[in-house]
C-alpha cells in the first residue's frame, strides 16, 4: 500500500476527486493546508483522513515555512505528495526533497499561462482552447515534466467563472488518473524531461480532448 499526502489551500475539490476515486493500492494519509480556513479540511475530516494546518503566516521566511511543512508531511512517510490547489510557491530545497514524487495540477495548458489568474489571461489573449495540466513539480514554477493534459474550448460569451468551471470538471478527471498511474508505477520521467506511460494505455491517454458541443459553434474554430 502506498501513502499519499495532499496539500491544499482552499476548497479542495481536486483533493475530493482523488479521495472519491478510491485508487487501488493507495491510501490518503493526510490532508495538509497552509490556510486554517480551507474548505477542503472539513471534507477530509469527514472521510476519516488526518488533517493538519501549517499556516505560512506563522513563519518569517519561505525556508522556515517549507521546513515545517516537510516535517508535517514526512510524519506520514508518503510515497507521493499531491499539490491540489496549493497556493504557496515552494523553495528549491522542498522540491528537491520530494523530487520525482511531487505532483501539481495547474489550470492551463502549460507552457502557456504559468503562474496565477490563468483563466483571465486565457480570455484576454483570445486563445480558442484552454485546459489543465498535471505535472511533476520542479524548482522552476509550472515547468516540470507533463503527465496529462485536458483541453476545453473557450466559447463565445465565456467569463472567468464559466471557463474555470469547464476546466475544473476536466481537472477532476485527469488528476485521479495521473495519481492512479503514479501509484501503479507507470510514470517514467525520461532524462529529457518527458514523461512516458509504461504499459498499455488505459481508456485515457496522456491527452484528454472531450467531445466538442455538437452545435457546430466551436467545430470550425
Ligand atoms: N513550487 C515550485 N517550486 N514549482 C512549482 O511548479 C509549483 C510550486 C508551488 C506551487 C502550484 C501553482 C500553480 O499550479 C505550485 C507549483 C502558487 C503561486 C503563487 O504565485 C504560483 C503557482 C502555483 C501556486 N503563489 C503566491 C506566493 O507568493 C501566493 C498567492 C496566494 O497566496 O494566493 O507563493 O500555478
Ligand atoms: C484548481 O483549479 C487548481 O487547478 C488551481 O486552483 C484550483 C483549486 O481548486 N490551482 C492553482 O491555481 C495553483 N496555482 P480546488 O481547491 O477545488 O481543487
Amino acid at each position: 500500500m502506498k501513502s499519499i499526502v495532499i496539500l491544499i489551500s482552499g476548497r479542495g475539490s481536486n483533493m475530493e476527486a482523488i479521495v472519491r476515486a478510491a485508487i487501488p493500492g493507495a491510501r490518503i494519509r493526510a490532508v495538509i493546508s497552509n490556510r486554517p480556513d480551507a474548505g477542503g479540511l472539513a471534507f477530509a475530516a469527514e472521510h476519516g483522513i488526518a488533517t493538519a494546518v501549517v499556516d505560512h503566516k506563522g513563519y518569517a521566511s519561505r525556508e522556515t515555512f517549507d521546513a515545517a511543512l516537510i516535517e508535517a508531511i514526512d510524519a506520514w512517510r508518503p510515497d507521493l505528495v499531491v499539490l491540489a490547489g496549493f497556493m504557496r510557491i515552494l523553495t528549491d530545497d522542498f522540491v528537491d526533497h520530494y523530487r520525482g514524487r511531487l505532483l501539481n495540477i495547474h489550470p492551463s495548458l502549460l507552457p502557456a499561462f504559468a503562474g496565477l489568474h490563468t483563466h483571465r489571461r486565457a480570455l484576454e489573449s483570445g486563445v480558442r482552447v484552454h485546459g489543465a495540466t498535471v505535472h511533476f513539480v520542479t524548482p522552476t514554477l509550472d515547468c516540470g515534466p507533463v503527465v496529462i493534459q485536458a483541453v476545453v474550448p473557450v466559447l463565445p460569451g465565456d467569463d472567468e467563472p464559466a471557463l474555470a468551471a469547464r476546466v475544473l470538471a476536466q481537472e477532476h478527471q485527469i488528476y485521479p488518473q495521473a495519481v492512479r498511474w503514479f501509484i501503479a508505477e507507470r510514470l517514467v520521467i525520461e532524462p529529457t524531461g518527458r514523461v512516458v506511460l509504461r504499459g498499455e494505455a488505459d481508456d485515457v491517454t496522456g491527452c484528454v480532448v472531450p467531445p466538442l458541443d455538437a452545435s457546430g459553434d466551436v467545430g470550425s474554430c
